[in-house]
């Protein structure tokens, strides 16, 4: 891979860097990945001269920040505290403190609501000064504003701290942000200024609704279209910040492409996303972790299925796809399709095995569905049940061998207590059923109306037992307090096989990179931003287990097609492939630590510090 040269460190020694974001202490998506996970590169750089800025909101703050003492902020010599402290002495609602992740960093968070009385006034301001309309009924806007607003009073102060001769960048990420640079540059605060774009929102939505979007792409007039979809304001907040900024970013080639004619700034530098890489000492922990939460994705496959029907889980893959439910974009349509194709090709060979695909996605819904939950619960029974019978007989056959004269192995069913030997028939008797085992786990709000489910229905993809591709369709995130998947989404990942991952339109895209983090072959597409860095950058990616599904210029037949042989040749793979497989992934993995990706920022602040 193609490392750029590192910026000389020197250049950042009279520099202070403040890093903003809507998802510091708050997750929401993708950017709370990137920031979260670029800490640990970013603090050994930057040390003391390093804060981050972002939204102070009560319920998501509590558990991720940690408040400095009143004394410690009185003393501390930094000048991020020095700012606190001049606009608390103004009646401002300023915290400052550490975000409690990996590398600790100083955060400084801000109650946007406080600001919320003076919204009539800033949205008339935006409106004559940067030409920004603000409607009355939006509040993701005003928090926006009012976030906006408060954070230029904070790089003020900031500015107003900085010792004669040091310099200070400011890093604002999408257009939550970004409202804050055309202020900055208004009011001439020495500040030099850098805008990351993740997606463009008018990108985002055209996409959305356009099958040819990238062929369209050259010729959208975006002020029309953003009023078409309602979205004005925040698309004008995010050209006044790709306008105003010093230097101006995006995360992916395919993304510059939308920022050239949906924003009108060519960037002047991609800036990839990676992740925290944490490796074992000995390689075979990543696999010994594979083969744990396996078992646990066993037990509910076992639940889920074996009621209907059993089959041999010694030969079945787990593949799955996650991310936000956006049906076309993240290739929902298009994994469909090919694990219909791949059903069929499975059903005519002669091949062994089952495949279970997991859409792990989040949907509105009612609650779990009963059925499966009493699956679930009919198995723990059985569990129990096989559990008691273990133990009374272990120990009757532990005094039976310490008395035995003849060494002779006695016979074990005759160690069982009739009660335990009707429990165990009477269990057994109720937890077979005639029933298919549900495609969906949980109920949803309007499940006549989802397009997961409408494919199913259609391709007749209903976990039949003659079909060889399962599906669970799961509408709610992975998490450890879950009666289903009781896991971390982290730990499912590892138990899966290979995640499949196609998307349409994707600007990064960190689901399969996630994978190749804990050593999970995966399927990307080479319209998401990963995928297409990955054909850029490692030769022969299908090596290292990163599978790119070309869809660019392509039809939807001839990309399903692709994806079909990809997971058909997957499939085919014998247990000893599949493990040097996974070692080739997780020796890979390293490509896209921060520690070194994290020189693409550095080159963009040393271009920031350069220009005025
Ligand atoms: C890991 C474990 C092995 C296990 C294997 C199963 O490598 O260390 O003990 O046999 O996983 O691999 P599979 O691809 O069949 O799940
Ligand atoms: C965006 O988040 P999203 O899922 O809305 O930013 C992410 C981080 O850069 C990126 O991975 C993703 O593709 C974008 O879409």
């Amino acid at each position: 891979m193609q490392i750029p040269p590192a910026a000389p460190n020197a250049l950042f020694s009279d520099a202070f860097l403040v890093e903003v974001a809507w998802e510091v202490c708050n997750q929401v998506g993708g950017i709370y990945t990137v920031i979260r996970s670029k800490v640990p590169a970013t603090v050994p750089e930057w040390g003391d001269r390093y804060c981050l800025l972002g939204p102070y909101f009560a319920n998501q703050a509590q558990g991720e920040f940690e408040s400095m003492e009143e004394l410690e902020l009185h003393t501390a010599s930094d000048p991020f505290a020095a700012a606190v402290r001049t606009m608390r002495a103004a009646g401002y609602d300023v915290c400052y403190g550490t975000w409690l992740v990996t590398g600790s960093p100083r955060v400084v968070l801000i109650n946007p609501f406080q600001a919320y009385d003076q919204l009539g006034e800033l949205k008339s301001n935006l409106w004559q000064r940067h030409g920004i309309p603000a409607p009355n009924t939006d509040d993701l806007l005003h928090q926006v504003i009012a976030f906006g607003h408060l954070s230029t009073i904070f790089f003020q102060h900031l500015a107003a701290q900085m010792p004669p001769t040091k310099r200070l960048v400011g890093h604002f990420h999408e257009w939550m942000t970004g409202v804050t640079i055309p202020e900055l540059r208004r009011l001439q605060v020495p500040v030099h200024l850098l805008f990351t774009t993740h997606a463009t929102l008018l990108g985002r939505y055209l996409a959305m609704n356009d099958p040819n979007f990238y062929d369209h792409l050259m010729w959208v007039n975006w002020e029309s279209e953003a009023k078409k979809f309602n979205i004005e304001p925040a698309v004008r907040m995010e050209r006044a910040a790709a306008h105003g900024s010093h230097v101006f970013t995006t995360v992916s080639e395919l993304t510059v492409r939308e920022c050239i004619y949906l924003l009108d700034r060519i960037p002047d530098a991609v800036l990839p996303n990676g992740l925290n890489i944490e490796r074992f000492v000995a390689l075979h922990e990543f696999q010994n972790l594979h083969q744990q939460y396996k078992a646990q994705i066993h037990e509910f496959v076992m639940a889920h299925f074996f009621q209907s029907y059993s089959f041999d889980l010694d030969k079945t893959l787990y593949l799955f796809t996650s991310g936000r439910y956006e049906y076309h974009n993240k290739g929902f349509d298009l994994t469909l399709e090919a694990l219909a194709r791949l059903n069929h090709r499975l059903q005519k060979s002669g091949l062994e095995g089952n495949v279970v695909m997991f859409f792990i996605t989040k949907r509105p819904f009612t609650s779990i569905n009963p059925q499966v939950l009493e699956r679930r619960a009919m198995l723990d029974e059985v569990q129990e049940t096989c559990r008691a019978i273990e133990q009374q007989v272990g120990e009757r056959l532990f005094y039976a061998a310490a008395a035995s004269q003849d060494h002779k192995l006695p016979e074990l069913g005759a160690m069982v207590d009739d009660y335990w030997k009707l429990r165990y028939r009477r269990t057994l008797q109720s937890w077979k059923t005639n029933a298919l085992p549900p495609v969906i786990t949980h109920n949803l709000v309007n499940d006549q109306d989802d397009d997961i489910l409408d494919f199913m229905r259609r391709a007749n993809l209903l976990n039949h037992q003659h079909d060889r591709v399962k599906m669970v369709y799961h509408p709610d995130f992975v998490s450890p307090s879950s009666p289903l998947l009781g896991m971390e989404y982290g730990q499912f990942v590892r138990g899966c096989h290979m995640g499949v991952f196609p998307s349409y339109y994707e600007p990064w895209g960190y689901t399969p990179l996630e994978c190749v983090a804990r050593g999970v072959p995966a399927i990307t597409s080479d319209l998401s931003g990963f995928g297409d860095y990955v054909l850029q950058t490692i030769p022969d990616p299908e090596s290292k287990g990163i599978f790119v599904v070309h869809r660019q210029e392509k039809s939807f037949d001839e990309s399903a097609e692709e994806l079909t042989n990809m997971l058909w040749d997957f499939v085919q793979l014998n247990r000893r492939e599949r493990i040097m497989q996974r070692n080739a992934v997780e020796s890979s993995a390293e490509l896209f630590d921060w520690k070194n990706l994290r020189v693409h920022y550095d080159r963009a602040y040393a271009l920031a510090l350069e220009r005025q």
